[in-house]
């Protein structure tokens, strides 16, 4: 098989060499009966580390948002999401044909949607209307550029939504990226949240699993949305011991992915054509535009470099499988895409 220079997300790192012990010597149980020491272990680490009561091992993240969406409304009810969030975007409807409600999408910019329209998109109490009852927010915002919310915007959306009786569910997909970028614990962001929904399985590297943390009435609640999903695993502590070494060893080694990142979008800043919008450049991503973006992504396909188109835009996403001769092949064959071959 070729080797290919793997840009298109952070989801295609592999597990490493200790993840894979770690799995093999895993001690297992029935997960349904909470009766798997390594998933309970990785529960109350990820709780912990995120300062919340509970936590709950999920297949993926995708299950994650709609679990929570599921547990914090009742059918006809309406939330309040971005329009270019993941559950908008790329969860195939879930929200409307598992939640059964009504999505009231806003537009965002850098990941943030205006309060004052969340305040006026909040639905009063009248006989016409649906009940508001839950913002989705994304931290870092993928579609946005991989940006980040600061928590000062946090602050205030969660302070919004309590005012209002709403819950906040926080896609942190990428939560400790943005950690990172802030300089802050992961506590700080997940303190402005109801429930956060955060993957193991993207930069942090193991090979399957998300988590969703929040209180232990919540997450009670969240086991039997996931049953009914059919997401009651069994020995899963096999796949759980990866995730316990992903939040004790991979988190700090994410630094390098961002300074990557960086580095990859001032090179091709300096190409007139293309554009890059530097202030989204904050965490593991760099999204570009180019005139016929597939022409370029089939040209460095051939030359063994992976990105992937998103709409207009090309993304390129840093992570622990990828290394400076992986970044070389990338930016030598975007110039050579430009300006031809240099003999
Ligand atoms: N995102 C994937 C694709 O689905 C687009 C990627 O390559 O970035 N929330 C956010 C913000 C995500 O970026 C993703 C995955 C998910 C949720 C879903 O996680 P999984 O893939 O585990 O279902």
């Amino acid at each position: 098989m070729k080797k290919y220079s793997d840009f298109r997300s952070d989801t295609v790192t592999k597990p490493t060499v200790e993840m894979r012990k770690a799995m093999f010597e895993a001690s297992v149980g029935d997960d349904v009966f909470e009766d798997d020491p390594t998933v309970n272990k990785l529960e109350k680490l990820a709780a912990k580390m995120l300062g919340k009561e509970a936590g709950l091992f999920i297949p993926s993240g995708t299950m994650g948002n709609q679990i929570a969406i599921r547990l914090h409304t009742n059918p006809g009810d309406e939330i309040i999401v971005g329009d270019s969030s993941h559950i908008i975007q790329h969860e195939v409807g879930g929200a409307a044909r598992n939640g059964l409600l009504q999505t009231r999408t806003l537009r965002s910019k850098y990941g943030i949607l205006d309060l004052k329209e969340i305040e006026n998109t909040i639905r009063e109490d009248d006989i016409h209307f649906p009940k508001t009852s839950l913002i989705c927010i994304e931290n870092p915002h993928n579609d946005d550029g991989g940006v980040v919310l600061s928590l000062e915007y946090m602050k205030d959306l969660y302070n919004l939504a309590k005012k209002n009786g709403l819950y906040i569910h926080l896609d942190g997909a990428r939560i400790f990226n943005a950690a990172i970028f802030l300089g802050t614990d992961v506590k700080n962001i997940a303190k402005y949240a109801d429930t956060i929904m955060f993957c193991l399985s993207k930069g942090l590297s193991s090979p399957i699993g998300s988590m969703i943390v929040g209180t232990k009435k919540d997450i009670k609640k969240a086991r039997k949305i996931r049953k009914m999903l059919g997401g009651g695993m069994r020995q899963v502590g096999i796949i759980a011991a990866a995730g316990i070494i992903s939040l004790k060893k991979m988190v700090e080694r994410m630094k390098d992915d961002h300074k990557m990142a960086e580095q990859f979008a001032k090179f091709i800043k300096q190409f007139k054509e293309i554009k890059v919008d530097m202030k989204s450049v904050q965490t593991n991503m760099v999204y570009f535009w180019i005139k016929d973006n597939l022409k370029l992504i089939t040209y460095l396909k051939k030359k063994g470099v992976l990105v992937i188109p998103h709409g207009d835009r090309i993304r390129v996403t840093f992570h622990k499988d990828v290394n400076d001769s992986n970044l070389k092949n990338l930016e030598v064959g975007v110039k050579e895409y430009l300006y031809g071959k240099k003999n």
